[in-house]
């Protein structure tokens, strides 16, 4: 039986038919980091990508794929990332790496949204993993209550985001209503971003199970 490894490769081999040139949004994480590695290998074929950490870019530099700042770029066809939890709806829980605000904003800039993931992200309901909010460092105790209001347990994590904000992992939560929810808590004073990503959900899900890999749309 395939390892989640195996499967994440996989599923990142099969997000290549989706590259047909231009400039590639790539996303974070391990199976993004698998993505980029098959990228690699048709690098000819595109003028280049947009990171959305950056650990994203030192990998795709690191494969001599040129890195192109968002805002030099007019739009992208598509953006490729992974996900902690996903629906059959599309609706999508983000940022357990901690990039999840310029996952957003470049995927926010590209007309498709290809979310590659194996079968263990596929969820009924999202928020059995910890909902990630990026917070603005001095509204951290303030947006703590507002969360707890909502009814999470928000827990700080170590971590600086790559703009230097914190961010507070919300445990607890049962997302029925995650389209609602997302513009709930960006209400919330302080919040940059939360890793609900349902009103702009993905436009595809390739998930890589063992009977090979599936798609979603
Ligand atoms: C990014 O990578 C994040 O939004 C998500 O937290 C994570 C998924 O990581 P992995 O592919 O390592 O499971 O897409």
């Amino acid at each position: 039986m395939a390892t989640q490894d195996e499967l994440k490769q996989q599923v990142a081999k099969a997000a290549i038919e989706y590259v047909k040139g231009g400039i590639i949004g790539v996303g974070t994480g391990s199976t993004a980091n698998f993505f980029i590695d098959e990228l690699a290998k048709v690098k000819d074929r595109i003028d280049g990508a947009v990171a959305s950490s950056e650990a994203t870019a030192q990998r795709l530099r690191g494969h001599g794929i040129k890195v192109f700042d968002l805002n030099d770029v007019d739009g992208m066809e598509i953006y490729v990332d992974g996900a902690d939890e996903i629906t059959e709806k599309l609706h999508m829980l983000k940022g357990g790496g901690g990039a999840l605000t310029r996952e957003k904003i470049v995927a926010a800039c590209a007309k498709d949204f290809i979310c590659i993931c194996d079968q263990t992200k596929l969820v009924p309901v999202l928020g059995k993993f910890p909902l990630p909010v990026e917070v603005i460092p001095m509204a951290r105790e303030y947006v703590a209550r507002e969360l707890v209001k909502l009814g999470g347990q928000p827990k700080l994590r170590d971590f600086t985001t790559d703009n230097g904000n914190v961010i507070l992992d919300v445990h607890g939560l049962t997302i029925t209503d995650p389209v609602a929810l997302e513009s709930r808590i960006n209400e919330i004073v302080g919040v940059v971003t939360n890793g609900l990503f349902a009103s702009r959900p993905a436009n595809v899900l390739l998930l890589a199970t063992a009977d090979g890999v599936k798609t979603l749309t």
